[in-house]
């Protein structure tokens, strides 16, 4: 037979069994731990959600970037001055002021695409980002694919942008061009590039340093073809413009949603 714990035969009369459980409250105790990691991980959680929407909330940075000769002054322009100004190899930044109706202001940054010049400018304004805009030529695609892949996903693949999470638009500028190319067409172009480029780079850092951080590098999902659509961290879509025709509606629907 089992023999029941003294403590529930005759609570009035504690046993030795009681005296020790006495000594050492532990009921009393858990709670009060239990209690007390719930009220930090409330505070905590708090605190990060105040910090993160903060954050979030004072991003108000637009920035344009993409290789030379896209478009981008040409764009950064009709935006800000509501008309085209005759525009040169940008070697830094233009910065201006974009009134969103009921949402605000956004600054908008004109970041030069020179390939000396362009990480530098975009490592200074990439903090501020709410929203990226990689503009590129929908007519020269083709011939300088391999560059816009290549800057494209430096910039998605950077630490800072995985982190803030801006919006991003992929814009297929030079539309007027009758030989240009359609956003869709656009995309599965460079998602076969993405992904060739994708398993270059990882081969290429896993013999520089095995073991190392290589997911940070990897955009999309391992074991299948790149698609943008497999950047869980990122919202990126794909719109049509002429800078120099100002038709800028997809971009300006946009931005009003993003701001
Ligand atoms: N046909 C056509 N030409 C455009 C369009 N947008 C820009 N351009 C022309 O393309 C050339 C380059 O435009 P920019 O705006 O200076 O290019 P960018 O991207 O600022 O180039 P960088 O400053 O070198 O980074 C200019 O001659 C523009 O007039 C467009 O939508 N259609
Ligand atoms: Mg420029």
């Amino acid at each position: 037979m089992v023999q029941q714990p003294s403590l529930l035969v005759n609570p009035t009369e504690p046993s030795e069994e009681d005296e020790k459980l006495r000594l050492i409250p532990q009921d009393d105790e858990d709670q009060g731990i239990n209690l007390g990691s719930v009220d930090c991980m409330l505070a905590f959680t708090s605190i990060f959600i105040f910090v993160w929407r903060r954050g979030r909330v004072s991003r108000r940075g637009i920035c344009l970037v993409g290789l030379c000769e896209s478009g981008k002054t040409l764009i950064f322009s009709q935006l800000i001055y509501k008309k085209a100004v005759e525009s040169f190899t940008s070697m830094k930044e233009n910065v201006g002021v974009l009134d969103i109706a009921s949402k605000g202001a956004l600054k908008l940054i004109d970041v030069p695409g020179h390939e000396r010049v362009r990480q530098r400018f975009f490592d200074n304004y990439k903090n501020t980002a709410r929203g990226i805009v990689f503009v590129l030529d929908s007519f020269t695609l083709n011939k300088d694919v391999r560059d816009v892949a290549e800057y494209l996903y430096t910039v998605l693949s950077d630490p800072v942008v995985s982190s803030n999470r801006p919006q991003v638009l992929i814009l297929c500028n030079k539309q007027d061009h009758a030989l240009a190319k359609g956003p869709q067409v656009i995309q599965s172009i460079l998602e076969k590039e993405m992904n060739v480029l994708r398993n270059t780079q990882t081969n290429q850092l896993e013999a520089v340093a095995e073991g190392g951080n290589k997911k940070s590098f990897y955009l999309g999902q391992e074991g299948k073809n790149f698609e943008f659509a497999d950047i869980r961290s990122l919202r990126i879509e794909f719109a049509a413009a002429s800078a120099q025709t100002a038709d800028l509606e997809n971009l300006k629907k946009w931005l009003q949603l993003v701001a």
